[in-house]
């Protein structure tokens, strides 16, 4: 685990022990701080007190004896503050966070920061596949697999591949990157953010400052307005070396990708560096994004085209994101568990026909609306949880609609009805919204997706259906 030199001696009360908090407590107490922990569910908070942590409410605690709050990411700050978050700041003490601590130590290694809406977990991913293709030293994690103190102390000569959340890049004051990734914006988490305005300064948080001036570098893909923005503001400083990135056309100082060739610009002229068109895993636009951002991080850490393209060609892509689990007749069964927001439903849909749909769960505060665009192509829609009804109301009356209301329930609907359709037909899970009303996690629910696809293959089902 990361060594926090930094704080050694301090006192720190460490609030949310999930993933994030339990690997933070762990790291702080090994490198010698006087760590409290709490957590609101009494469950968490057993396992602390199990794992041999000091349990004390910071609610209750006197800050002017602490130097500092960390707050796990799920823990509310701007939009109704955590009790806690707001005695901290009564006391004017520092609120900080795991990614900042592992910033402060992780010496001189090589940090890429990878954040957007959709496309952070392929594009980190991808970008560290491409570094073991390499043969280079690295670590991946952050918002995705390993908390940021639960990685190995690095040596000056690693990289560290960072996917960061908006909940992540709000609680990290010192955000200072070697490379620093925007995929995209699109409305997500409005429910912790208030407001878009509010989300859009959280994810801008990326770039507050650039690990060296001058030389760090910005990737920014411009396809979205809200991204194309901060690409225009940040190119008028000095303070990065700022490289746009395009699916949608031509650049002349980017990587971009036309007809699903991947060129790079950025020294001026446009060079064809590969096709990935036959690269099932990086197929849609939304891939083709992550492909080219991946690309020019691997490019600016140093890494051969050569073994850039090899990573390219044999990545292998990653669970429940327009995942294949498997076909039954002519029917295509696809977990794209971790579509949580309407953005990476709307482009699970794009790319599918004949689509028996399956969505819903707990939303995020957003807008619906724009996926009945996709009326046409859905042959039918089975809606579960707790956003069931609202989307029920935005789709035509042309597309029959069963309130499933479990996945289980939706799975066996979807299959009778996609079994009665004469022609091939997908059944897609992109539920537009988080699992949490009846899921630990997006894997948890794409794991149960996956689970139930094996049994109908199996013929588990079929005396059911
Ligand atoms: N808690 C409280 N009080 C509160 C709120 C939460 O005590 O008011 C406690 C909960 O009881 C729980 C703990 O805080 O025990 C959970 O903390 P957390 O929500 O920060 O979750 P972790 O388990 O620490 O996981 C976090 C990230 N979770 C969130 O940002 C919500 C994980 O991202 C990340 O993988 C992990 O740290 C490791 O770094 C998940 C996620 O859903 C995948 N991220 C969102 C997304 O991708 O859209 C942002």
């Amino acid at each position: 685990m990361i060594k926090v030199e930094s704080r050694k001696n301090q006192r720190i009360a460490v609030l949310g022990m999930g993933l994030s908090g339990m690997a933070s407590a762990k790291a702080l107490e090994n490198s010698g701080a006087n760590v409290t922990v709490w957590d609101d569910n009494s469950t968490q908070r057993e396992k602390a007190e199990r794992a041999g942590f000091k349990i004390s409410n910071p609610e209750f605690i006197d800050f002017s004896s602490q130097d500092a709050l960390l707050i796990a990411p799920g823990i509310p700050l701007l939009v109704n503050p955590h009790p806690a978050v707001s005695a901290a700041r009564a006391a004017d003490k520092p609120i900080t966070s795991d990614i900042e601590l592992l910033i402060e130590n992780c010496g001189r290694a090589r940090l890429i920061g990878i954040t957007g809406t959709n496309g952070k977990s392929t594009t980190t991913e991808l970008t560290a596949h491409i570094l073991a293709e390499a043969g280079l030293k690295h670590q991946a994690g952050g918002n995705l697999g390993l908390p940021a103190l639960g990685f190995k102390h690095p040596c000056d000569q690693e990289t560290l591949v960072l996917e960061l959340s908006s909940f992540q890049l709000d609680i990290t004051e010192n955000a200072a990157f070697d490379i620093a990734i925007l995929t995209n914006i699109t409305p997500d988490h409005l429910d912790r953010h208030g407001t878009m305005d509010a989300y859009i300064s959280a994810k801008r948080r990326i770039f507050l400052r650039p690990r060296v001036r001058g030389s760090s570098v910005a990737i920014i893909s411009i396809d979205d307005p809200h991204s194309a923005e901060i690409h225009k503001k940040l190119e008028r400083n000095n303070d990065w070396k700022v490289f746009p990135v395009s699916t949608k056309g031509k650049l002349i100082n980017g990587v971009f990708v036309k007809n699903g060739i991947l060129f790079d610009a950025c020294s001026g002229m446009a060079r064809r560096i590969c096709d990935l068109n036959p690269i099932s895993v990086l197929q849609g636009e939304h891939n083709q994004q992550n492909a080219a951002c991946a690309y020019a991080a691997a490019m600016h850490a140093g890494v051969s085209e050569k073994s850039i393209v090899r990573g390219l060609q044999n990545f292998k892509g990653l669970p429940h994101r327009m995942e294949r689990v498997g076909k039954i007749n002519n029917i295509e069964l696809i977990n794209d568990s971790k579509a949580t927001n309407v953005q990476a439903a709307n482009i699970a849909l794009n790319c599918s026909n004949d689509v028996f749909w399956i969505a819903g769960g707990r939303g995020k505060g957003e807008d619906f609306s724009p996926l009945a665009a996709h009326a046409k192509k859905i042959r039918a829609a089975f809606l579960i949880g707790e956003a069931a009804h609202d989307i029920a109301k935005i789709l035509p009356e042309t597309v029959p609609v069963t309130i499933s209301n479990t996945l289980e329930k939706a799975f066996e609907h979807a299959i009778e009805a996609a079994l009665r359709f004469s022609n091939a037909a997908t059944i897609l899970l992109s539920p537009a919204c988080t699992a949490f009303d009846q899921f630990e996690n997006f894997s948890e629910r794409g794991n149960i997706f996956r689970a139930i696809a094996e049994k109908i293959k199996s013929g588990a089902y079929n005396e059911r259906i």
